[in-house]
């Protein structure tokens, strides 16, 4: 791969605390990865001879990250929003019967085939708007061969697409209608991480620690697991009430804890110790009709790194822009545009355990993308409006 020289245009690097914005700066990508940023007056001798690529003044940011996604899934579940605006909240129809369990059915019918067209046209949907990295979770199998269904559809999306995809085992969702949890923990969710690990399917291993769901000792046996093959946790903390998830997820060090609403300024502080990111969800928030918002100054207090994704699942986030979850993040929770940007790019790569994307900075990967507008906060700003001009994965054009 040759070397490129991007010109005429500013580049919000994310680098530092703000946007790290470069006003007239010039990238040069080499090999797929940036090799050089900064104000086009400094761009080094070496690479003058090289292919210029004007960008008529438009904003490059890092490509955006959407760090907590179900995209994977059968059916919908438009009738339990019926419901719930005749009054029944998200709990009552989970406890019902309705909830993540019948998108369980959904998915176990569904074929591989079927799974990978409706999830390909999703990620395309987040693809369109500048998203190169997207985490896909499993758990609406809770059984072994759905599980492992979802996250051989959830690689082949990145087979099929220009995006890279992040995998993470959910077993640990709900409980399934034939059996008690702790039954199910032990005798299908524990043996078949087992096997998606050794299978190479699973990047992460995700739980759901709620009332509806499970508790945070049936959650330590699964992370206990993950800790003894070696893979990273994260969690679906204080979504609906304060049970323990958050310090349980700092204590294994987790790369994330996600929701958060009902989370402390102890939970705080235990996550900055922790390391461990926030991911703040605003369209399960905006869907189910919160009223909790997540305690986004005891985070900035305690410096707990924020991130934001779509959380886009058929029940409690039908949600397919990660522009719109910026502006929700912002509209909602209170976060500045930066911080929104933020959550998509820098914070967003460290909730996945990623390194070498997130920032625009040598030796970070060229994934980039190149917006219509000005000023960054035009991507929060806007509601339903996507500027996006075109993508760079991997220092290709990826449009
Ligand atoms: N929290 C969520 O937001 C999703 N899963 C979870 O643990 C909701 C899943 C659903 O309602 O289908
Ligand atoms: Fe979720």
């Amino acid at each position: 791969m040759g070397t490129e020289i991007l010109t005429d245009l500013s580049a919000a690097t994310m680098t530092g605390s703000g946007y790290g914005l470069i006003s007239d700066a010039a990238i040069a990508i080499q090999g797929g990865s940036v090799a050089w940023v900064g104000p086009r007056s400094n761009l080094p001798a070496e690479y003058t001879d090289f292919s210029r690529r004007g960008l008529d003044g438009r904003l490059v940011t890092p490509g955006l990250i959407d760090c907590h996604t179900h995209i994977v899934h059968g059916g919908n579940r438009a009738r339990e929003f019926e419901m719930r605006l005749e009054g029944a909240s998200y709990e009552e129809i989970a406890r019902a019967g309705g909830g993540i369990v019948s998108t369980v059915s959904a998915t176990r019918e569904a074929s591989e085939e079927t799974l990978l067209k409706t999830a390909l046209s999703r990620a395309d949907a987040l693809i369109a708007e500048g998203v190169t990295t997207i985490e896909v979770k499993s758990g609406y199998g809770l059984d072994r061969d759905t599980e492992l269904k979802m996250l051989r559809v959830a690689r082949a999306i990145a087979d099929q697409r220009p995006v890279r995809v992040l995998t993470s085992f959910l077993g640990a969702h709900a409980e399934p209608k034939e059996m008690d949890a702790d039954t199910y923990i032990d005798t299908i969710c524990l043996p078949t991480l087992q096997e998606v690990h050794a299978e190479g399917l699973v990047d992460a291993v995700d739980g759901f620690c709620e009332g509806i769901a499970f508790s945070p000792d049936q959650i330590a046996r699964v992370f206990d697991k993950a800790v003894e093959l070696g893979l990273p946790v994260k969690l679906h903390a204080e979504q609906l009430s304060n049970i323990g998830g958050t310090a349980l997820a700092a204590r294994y060090g987790a790369l994330s804890a996600d929701h958060v609403e009902y989370a402390t300024e102890a939970d705080a502080e235990a996550l900055a110790q922790a390391g461990t990111v926030a991911v703040l969800l605003p369209g399960a928030f905006y869907a189910i009709n919160e009223t909790q918002a997540p305690p986004v100054e005891a985070f900035r207090k305690c410096g707990v790194p924020m991130a934001v994704g779509t959380d886009w699942n058929p029940g409690s986030s039908p949600l397919g822009s990660l522009l719109l979850a910026m502006n929700m993040s912002c509209t909602l929770f209170g976060l500045t545009p930066a911080e929104a940007l933020a959550g998509t790019t820098r914070n967003a790569a460290r909730a996945l355990g990623l390194s070498d994307v997130g920032t625009i900075a040598p030796g970070q990967r060229a994934d980039l993308a190149i917006w219509d507008v000005t000023d960054p906060a035009e991507l929060s700003y806007g509601i339903g409006i996507n500027p996006l001009y075109s993508r760079i994965v991997a220092g290709r054009e990826a449009p």
